[in-house]
C-alpha cells in the first residue's frame, strides 16, 4: 500500500469514527427527547397502550423534524443517472418549470468539504476516490437543506445523486421514511462513453477534483455497483420513471417536462 493510500485510509478510518460518535450523541438526544416527552405523557407513547421502546428514537427526531415544519410534508423526487449523465442540469430545468427546490447531495458536501476539519478531510478523499460518504453525514445536510426551505414554504424537493446506496436509501428510510413523501425516482439513462466524454470535457474547467479520467472510472464503478441497485429498487415499487439522456439537452428536457407535467404538483 502506497504512503498516499495509507493517508487516505487514516484519514477515512479517522473521520468515520468522529462520525460514529456524532451518531451516538445524536441519538442519545433523540432518546433523551423521547423519553422526557414519554413521561410528561405518563409513559406512554402517544395516549395508546403502546409500550415506549428506545427505538422509537427515530420517530421522535422525525416528529420533531416534522412538527417544526408543520403538518405539511415535503414531497420529493429523486434524480439518479450516472457521472455526468445530465442530473445537475435537467433540475436546473425543472426548478424553473415546476417551482422545486434543487438539492444537489454532492454540491452540499463539496461546500460542507470547504468547511475543513476530519470530515472535511473524509469528504474530500472519498469524492476523489469515486466512493461514498457515511449516510449520516449527507442526511444531515439534507434535512437542514430542507427544513430551510420549508421555513420558507417550499415543499417541493428535487434531491439530485442521492440515495447512491442501500446504505444511503436505509438511512433516508429511517431518518425520513415517515416525515417526507418520496413520489418518485427520475432515472437519467446515458452510456458511460456519453457521460465520460462529457465529464472530461467540463474537467477542463471544473476544477472539481474527481473530473478526471482515473477518478471517472472509479465513480462508474461505484454507480454501477452501489447505486443501480437502489435504483431496481425503486423499479420494483413501480417508482422509475426513466429517461434517455444521450440526447441533446432539450430533447432530454423534453421527455422529463412530459413527466412532471402529468403530476399535480
Ligand atoms: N451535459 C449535461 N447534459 C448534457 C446533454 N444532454 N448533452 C450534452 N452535454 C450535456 O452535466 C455534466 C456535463 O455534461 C456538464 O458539462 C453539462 O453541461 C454536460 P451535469 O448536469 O453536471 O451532470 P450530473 O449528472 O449532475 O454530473 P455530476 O458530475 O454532478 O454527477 P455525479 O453523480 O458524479 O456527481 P455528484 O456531485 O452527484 O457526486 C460527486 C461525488 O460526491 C460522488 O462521486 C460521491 O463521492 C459524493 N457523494 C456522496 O458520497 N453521496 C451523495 O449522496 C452524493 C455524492
Ligand atoms: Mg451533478
Amino acid at each position: 500500500m502506497s504512503a498516499t493510500q495509507t493517508r487516505s485510509n487514516a484519514i477515512i478510518t479517522a473521520a468515520k469514527v468522529l462520525v460514529g460518535a456524532a451518531v451516538v450523541g445524536l441519538t442519545g438526544y433523540a432518546i433523551s427527547r423521547s423519553v422526557q416527552k414519554k413521561r410528561s405523557m405518563g409513559g406512554a407513547c402517544c395516549g395508546c397502550s403502546k409500550k415506549s421502546s428506545a427505538s422509537d428514537a427515530n420517530m421522535a427526531s422525525t416528529s420533531a423534524a416534522a412538527a417544526a415544519a408543520g403538518s405539511k410534508k415535503p414531497r420529493v423526487v429523486f434524480v439518479l443517472g450516472g457521472p455526468g449523465a445530465g442530473k445537475g442540469t435537467q433540475c436546473a430545468h425543472i426548478v424553473e418549470r415546476f417551482g422545486f427546490v434543487h438539492l444537489s447531495a454532492g454540491d452540499l458536501l463539496r461546500a460542507e468539504r470547504e468547511k475543513g476539519g476530519p470530515v472535511g478531510e473524509m469528504i474530500d478523499t472519498l469524492i476523489r476516490e469515486g466512493q461514498i460518504v457515511p449516510v449520516k453525514v449527507t442526511l444531515d445536510l439534507l434535512r437542514s437543506a430542507m427544513e430551510a426551505s420549508m421555513a420558507q414554504g417550499k415543499f417541493l424537493f428535487l434531491i439530485d445523486g442521492f440515495p447512491r446506496n442501500q446504505d444511503n436509501l436505509e438511512g433516508w428510510n429511517a431518518e425520513m421514511g415517515a416525515f417526507a413523501q418520496v413520489e418518485f425516482c427520475l432515472m437519467l439513462e446515458c452510456p458511460e462513453e456519453v457521460m465520460e466524454a462529457r465529464l472530461l470535457k467540463r474537467g477542463e474547467t471544473s476544477g472539481r477534483t474527481d473530473d478526471n479520467a482515473t477518478a471517472i472510472k472509479k465513480r462508474f464503478q461505484t454507480f454501477v455497483q452501489a447505486t443501480q441497485p437502489v435504483v431496481a429498487q425503486f423499479a420494483e415499487q413501480g417508482k422509475v420513471r426513466q429517461v434517455s439522456a444521450a440526447d441533446s439537452v432539450d430533447n432530454v428536457w423534453k421527455q422529463i417536462e412530459q413527466i412532471f407535467a402529468a403530476v399535480q404538483w
